[in-house]
């Protein structure tokens, strides 16, 4: 059946109200205006970062809303003006554009388009109306991404055609998880061959900065969790050793600090959202040289108190946001490379549910025991 210019009613997520089950519902997604692009979802993992949302600890966020932003599918149809996109090509969301007329676009030292949700509110599309309709009410887009439903529409900006022949189950992880932990040791810290890293946070991002480090070089790379089941799978992508904080009497900066004869790490990273972490990470580091990069997402509003000692001999603390890619230039390039086996993302992929059971996979995060769960539609 032809669906281009017509309202389509399929599945979605809907989360009507902060830290609630999602419920699953029938809804209406508008066909795509111009520089639009309506894309059915074929898969889609579960970030922290949704359940940051979920949870009403990330600031702007308005209910009801459609969360999700790992995920990859196949154009349905394009709205007037998009010139890169056809239907039937297979595509992932980004949720940070690249509009690539901005300064910061124009710049090579950032990839924060002016467009990012950090600039401008992504919870409607760029023209301030919804695509989502459900029982009559209108319903907010998520990072221009809104990946929890069969189908959504994002801005041309933030989306981008990838290799037909990538597996979808791995293509999501393009969209958010593995792009923005590689990146953060590749692009943001540099990690260079023969350093010594510290990762704290062994999820699916940690993950993803553990297997940098290690495509980097680092001969020692130290994940740091308090779940110890997520030692088995760090080790799998490059850990040489793992640690919890719980087994220790003294603050895990001193424990790192001693591990490595006193000097301290080459480079950290925190891959949970906790202020105490970050300050921790960056003590960690080494007098002069070391580099500590802040990738977890502190609940809004968060401050940190820190003795600016620590930056005044030497140590660098930077962010890293999508790994530091300009996401339409860099994400089909990452696809290419996994497909010329540069990598192995076998141990990010934990779960495979179908997206209806969406509140299974949260309950995974919740208790630990998942890594990536992706959802199937
Ligand atoms: P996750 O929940 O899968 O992993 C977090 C890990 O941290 C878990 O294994 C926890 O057991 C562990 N942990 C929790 N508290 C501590 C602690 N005090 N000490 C040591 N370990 C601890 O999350 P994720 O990997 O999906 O995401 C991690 C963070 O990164 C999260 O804050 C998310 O919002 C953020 C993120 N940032 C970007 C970005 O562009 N900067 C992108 C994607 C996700
Ligand atoms: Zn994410």
């Amino acid at each position: 059946m032809e669906t281009s210019g017509k309202v389509i009613k399929c599945r979605a997520a809907v989360a009507w109200v902060p830290r609630k089950p999602l419920s699953i519902e029938e809804v209406e997604v508008a066909p795509p205006k111009a520089h639009e692009v309506r894309v059915k979802i074929l898969t889609t993992g579960i970030c922290r970062t949704d359940d940051h949302a979920l949870e009403g600890i990330m600031g702007g966020i308005e209910f009801p809303v459609i969360l999700g932003h790992e995920a990859a599918g196949i154009v349905e149809s394009v709205g007037e003006g998009v010139t890169d996109l056809k239907p039937g090509d297979k595509v992932i969301p980004l949720c940070i554009p690249q509009c690539r007329k901005c300064s910061s676009c124009l710049h090579p030292k950032t990839n924060c388009c002016f467009k990012t949700h950090l600039k401008e509110p992504q919870n409607l599309m760029p023209d301030k109306t919804s695509r989502f309709t459900c029982k009559g009410t209108q319903v907010h887009h998520f990072l221009w991404t809104s990946t929890f439903s069969e189908y959504t529409v994002v801005p041309d900006d933030a989306i981008v055609k990838i290799d037909a022949d990538v597996p979808l189950d791995k293509a999501c992880l393009f969209g958010c998880g593995f792009s923005t932990g590689y990146g953060a040791a590749i692009n943001t810290a540099k990690v260079e061959p023969g350093s010594t890293c510290a990762v704290f946070g062994l999820g699916g991002v940690g993950l993803s900065v553990v297997i940098g480090c290690k495509a980097a070089g680092a001969t020692r790379i130290i994940g740091i969790d308090i779940n110890k089941d997520k030692f088995e799978k760090a080790k799998q992508c490059g850990a040489t050793e793992c640690i919890s904080p719980q087994d220790y009497d003294r603050p895990i900066q001193e424990v790192l600090i001693g591990m490595t004869g006193g000097e301290g790490v080459a480079y950290s990273f925190e891959c949970i959202g906790n202020t105490d972490v970050m300050k921790a990470a960056l003590e960690a580091c080494h007098i002069g040289y070391g580099t500590s990069v802040i990738i977890g997402g502190a609940p809004t509003g968060a401050e940190i108190s820190f003795s600016p000692m620590l930056l005044f001999t030497g140590r660098t603390w930077k962010g890293s946001i999508f790994g530091g890619w300009k996401s339409k230039d860099c994400v089909p390039k990452l696809v290419s490379d996994y497909m010329a086996k540069k990598f192995n993302l076998e141990g990010l992929v934990t779960h495979t549910l179908p997206f209806d059971k969406i509140n299974e996979g949260f309950e995974l995060l919740h208790s630990g025991k998942s890594i990536r769960c992706i959802l199937m539609f």
